[in-house]
């Protein structure tokens, strides 16, 4: 790294730093950066590619409609991906902090599950926005389950079926084009709104409305901290801007002094 940034970095963690000391109430908002370092692809960016298929293109209400079978396929693989990854030192770090903070909260547009595996259950559970690959839900009477089974997309017929009224389960995700759960979203906004620090971790900032979370701390007074290792649209309202991976910085910036 050049010496001006260098400097810049050094400056940026110090200010990093000494915001999240003096907070009180501190919103952690992750994208797939945060889980790149276990493994997991991102979305866009370098390699972030889901196998040869775009979130966009397979990650829509339309697409189940049109080939449940293919999406599920998708679904399927990313599931045998995630459950080869484990969390990463900037999910660990995260955990410890919201188990040890009275009121710092992870807000997670990721389905890979691996802050709640991080937070082993202590401490208040991350919300997860966009919800998780592990949960499915009836796409007729909506009852919804955890299942980490092996997906067998042979066909329509091997597919998961409900237990309760035979229809086809969906996962429990939001898709493009669908509406985020309000109470989920409604807690997100609560959180980010009354922060005194959004610390905003490996995400493009992109997708909305998870992207705009980081601006309701702004507009209640709070500040923007972000860690990424290139810039996005919340670099230039940030207070602070780290650059590098998210394993490395985050435990970085929570470390006790
Ligand atoms: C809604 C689940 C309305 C799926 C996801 C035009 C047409 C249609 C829709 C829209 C439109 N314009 C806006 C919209 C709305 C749309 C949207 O925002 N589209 C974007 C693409 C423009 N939003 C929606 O459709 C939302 N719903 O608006 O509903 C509505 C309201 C009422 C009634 C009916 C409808 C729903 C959005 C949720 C979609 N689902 N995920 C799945 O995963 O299969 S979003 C998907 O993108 C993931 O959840 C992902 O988390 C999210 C954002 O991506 P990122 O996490 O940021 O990941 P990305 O790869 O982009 O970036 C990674 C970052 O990490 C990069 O910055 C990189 O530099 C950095 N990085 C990499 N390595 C590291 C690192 N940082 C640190 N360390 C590292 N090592
Ligand atoms: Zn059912």
């Amino acid at each position: 790294m050049s010496k001006v940034v260098e400097r810049e970095s050094a400056e940026a963690l110090g200010v990093a730093r000494s915001l999240l000391r003096r907070a009180e109430r501190i919103v952690a908002l992750t994208g797939a950066g945060v889980s790149a370092e276990s493994g997991v692809p991102t979305f866009r960016g370098a390699g972030g590619l889901w196998k040869t298929y775009r979130a966009e293109d397979l990650a829509t209400p339309e697409a189940f409609g049109r080939d449940a079978r293919l999406v599920w396929e998708w679904y399927g693989w990313r599931r045998s991906v995630v459950l080869s990854c484990a969390p990463n030192a900037a999910h660990r770090a995260l955990a410890g902090a919201s188990a040890t903070r009275p009121d710092f909260r992870v807000v997670t547009q990721n389905v890979d599950g691996l802050h709640v595996a991080a937070s082993d259950g202590v401490g208040p559970p991350p919300l997860e926005l966009h919800g998780s690959l592990f949960r499915i839900r009836c796409t007729g009477c909506g009852v919804g389950r955890e299942d980490r089974s092996v997906i067998d997309a042979t066909s329509i017929e091997t597919l998961p079926h409900c237990k309760t009224c035979t229809a086809l389960m969906r996962p429990d995700i939001v898709w493009f084009g669908e509406p985020l759960n309000a109470t989920i979203l409604g807690e997100a906004a609560r959180l980010a709104s009354m922060a005194d620090v959004c610390l905003v971790v490996g995400t493009s900032a992109v997708v909305h409305p998870a992207a705009g979370l980081a601006d309701l701390t702004r507009r209640g007074g709070g500040s923007i901290i972000e860690v990424n290792v290139a810039s996005t649209p919340i670099t230039d309202v940030a207070a602070a801007s780290l650059r590098g991976p998210a394993a490395v910085i985050v435990p970085e910036l929570l470390r006790h002094e």
